[in-house]
């Protein structure tokens, strides 16, 4: 039975999960969440309403990092997205927490707080936000010096994360030119096929981006 994949292509974890689909080369089926029907269909499923959602031989699966273990259970391909050795496998998954804790929450709390109105905005909020992401990205060029992919020498299941997340955030809150591990591992994720195809499919919704999206990348 094909897979359903409840998203959208302009989702940053949406985007996660279509690099690990796209790594496998896992045929799937898109259901929009911007269709007719395809929210309430997904709030059925999962009420907290978040997306991605993968629904497989009628199992509901949520949370990319675990669409991601379930696409590597069950359907696995050529590429490892988490390794096999325990102690490996842990290093991935603390990477993946990383940069869903430390640079995705807030990069989404500085969009999540422009699109409110002004009167309801949380300066001190966005001001911690900016903050934390630069916290991470001083973290995050010491770890990218001497690696080629974030947990090493393979790309896993915290690449997916960091591809989507850093592109992000260097729009919401510029990666200095000091970060340059930072930077250049950025680039070397955008040259990714699987992520650059992901990237390309996103374009046409680049002026839905509440912050105004660089004319770049
Ligand atoms: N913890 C979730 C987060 C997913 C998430 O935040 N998705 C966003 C789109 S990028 C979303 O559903 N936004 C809709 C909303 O917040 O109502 C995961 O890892 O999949």
């Amino acid at each position: 039975m094909t897979l359903k994949f409840y998203a959208h292509p302009f989702s940053s974890y949406c985007q996660k999960v279509l690099i690990a689909l796209y790594e496998n080369a896992i045929p799937f089926e898109w259901r929009r969440v911007d269709e007719p029907g395809a929210m309430e269909e997904l709030a059925e499923r999962w009420p907290l309403k978040r997306f991605p959602v993968l629904v497989d031989e009628g199992r509901t699966v949520a949370e990319a990092s675990i669409i991601i273990e379930h696409l590597q259970l069950h359907h696995p391909g050529p590429v490892r997205l988490i390794p096999e050795e325990p102690r490996a496998a842990l290093e991935v998954r603390a990477l993946d927490r990383f940069f869903d804790n430390y640079v995705s929450t807030p990069q989404q709390k500085i969009v999540f707080n422009q699109l409110r109105p002004e009167d309801k905005r949380d300066p001190q909020g966005v001001a911690e936000a900016r903050a934390m992401l630069e916290t991470a990205y001083g973290w995050l060029d010491g770890v990218m010096a001497n690696r080629e992919w974030a947990a090493g020498g393979d790309f896993t299941l915290a690449d997916c994360a960091a591809a989507p997340f850093l592109f992000y955030a260097d729009w919401t809150h510029a990666i200095d030119a000091r970060f340059a591990h930072v930077r250049a591992y950025r680039q070397r994720l955008l040259a990714r096929p699987s992520f650059a195809r992901a990237v390309d499919e996103a374009r046409p919704f680049r002026p839905n981006f509440p912050l105004g999206a660089p004319d770049r990348d």
